[in-house]
């Protein structure tokens, strides 16, 4: 990505040299240099002459940050709780881990291959899967630092366990909290996204370095976010909206990009559906399943599409209980 200019003057001074990408102006022999080229995200500059460093300033979108430790480089130490509405049960104060139960939740995270996270593929072990109660894995979880000045741009991500109390935990540790290594900067704002529910994310950007770990609760209605209804709430519980299936950070239940037209593909291409039925049940990890309960179902009792349709009839923004009705998420329009 860096390009190097090589101004006339370098020709008369030798020894000089400067990292990073610039531009420079040289008027009645008053060297300035202009960093309005330099990269968006921030990078420490270095102008040295015959090797020896004369200044060294950290840099974002071509300005000067306040302080050149701004760049430097750091884990950020995260606790972050969230409940996602399709397992979440209100009587128990817990999500069902019914994936865990039956084995399908993957050893490999999935958003590696659904182009979510760069890679590479972050594993978790099967030892941790064992974990029972409050630490019982119900699926992963997507965690996103976002660009303090662009949240639709994605700084860092971390594929990681969400346990059934709400804890997103390292998956490759199974330890509380999730760490990002090598974090340049400080202040973002913090996302979790999920395969089949709307994604979340902090209303403004935080200071994730100042105090450690930084605690993040979007199961608390209080905790501000981005959007309106963003996490639908019952009992003084905040959680991800159940039903996007095709994972656009919609639910559409009726119309162009309907989520539900993803169920009935599954059901209806389902090898074992040889009458092409509707009531056919489909096991398995799939993103059609927006209730985690491992099975993807159309109609009858845990229906999948009735999950969906209650959503978009009891939304708080839905006035005319419109069937056409589209649920947008804190992330809608921020997804590249
Ligand atoms: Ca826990
Ligand atoms: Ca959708
Ligand atoms: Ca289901």
């Amino acid at each position: 990505m860096k390009k190097y200019l090589f101004p006339v003057w370098m020709l008369f001074i030798p020894g000089i040299a400067m990292s990073g990408t610039y531009t420079y102006q040289n008027t009645n022999g008053t060297l300035a240099v202009d960093y309005t080229a330099v990269t968006p995200s921030k990078t420490l500059q270095t102008l040295s002459v015959n090797g020896s460093t004369i200044a060294t300033n950290c840099y974002e979108g071509g300005q000067r940050t306040p302080d050149s430790s701004d760049c430097a480089s750091s884990p950020v130490y995260l606790q972050v709780r969230a409940f996602l509405q399709g397992p979440y049960n209100a009587a128990t104060g817990l999500m069902r881990d019914d994936l865990r139960v039956a084995q399908r939740v993957p050893i490999t995270d999935p958003y590696t291959a659904m182009g979510d996270y760069a890679g590479p593929a972050i594993s978790t072990k099967a030892l941790y899967m064992l974990a029972t109660g409050g630490d019982a894995i119900v699926d992963w979880v997507l965690l996103e630092l976002r660009n303090a000045d662009n949240p639709a741009k994605v700084e860092y991500a971390i594929p990681a366990l969400l346990q059934s109390d709400g804890d997103v935990v390292q998956a490759q540790t199974f330890s509380p909290g999730v760490t990002l290594d090598g974090v340049v900067g400080s202040r973002f704002y913090v996302s979790l996204r999920h395969r089949n529910h709307l994604g979340v994310i902090t209303a403004t950007a935080l200071d994730l370095k100042t105090v450690s770990p930084a605690s993040i609760d979007f199961s608390s209605p209080n905790t501000a976010v981005r959007g309106d209804f963003a996490r639908v709430v019952t009992q003084g519980i905040a959680q991800l909206w159940a039903g996007d299936a095709n994972h656009d950070e919609r639910i559409i239940y009726q119309g162009t990009g309907s989520d539900t037209t993803v169920l009935m593909r599954e059901i209806l291409l389902a090898s074992g559906n040889t009458s092409g039925s509707l009531n056919y049940i489909v096991p398995g990890y799939l993103n059609s399943d927006v209730t985690l309960d491992g099975d993807t179902i159309y109609s009858g009792a845990g229906s999948d599409a009735t999950r969906i349709l209650g959503n978009i009839y009891t939304h708080p923004g839905n006035t005319s209980h419109a069937a056409n009705y589209v649920i947008f998420g804190g992330l809608t329009g921020l997804i590249q």
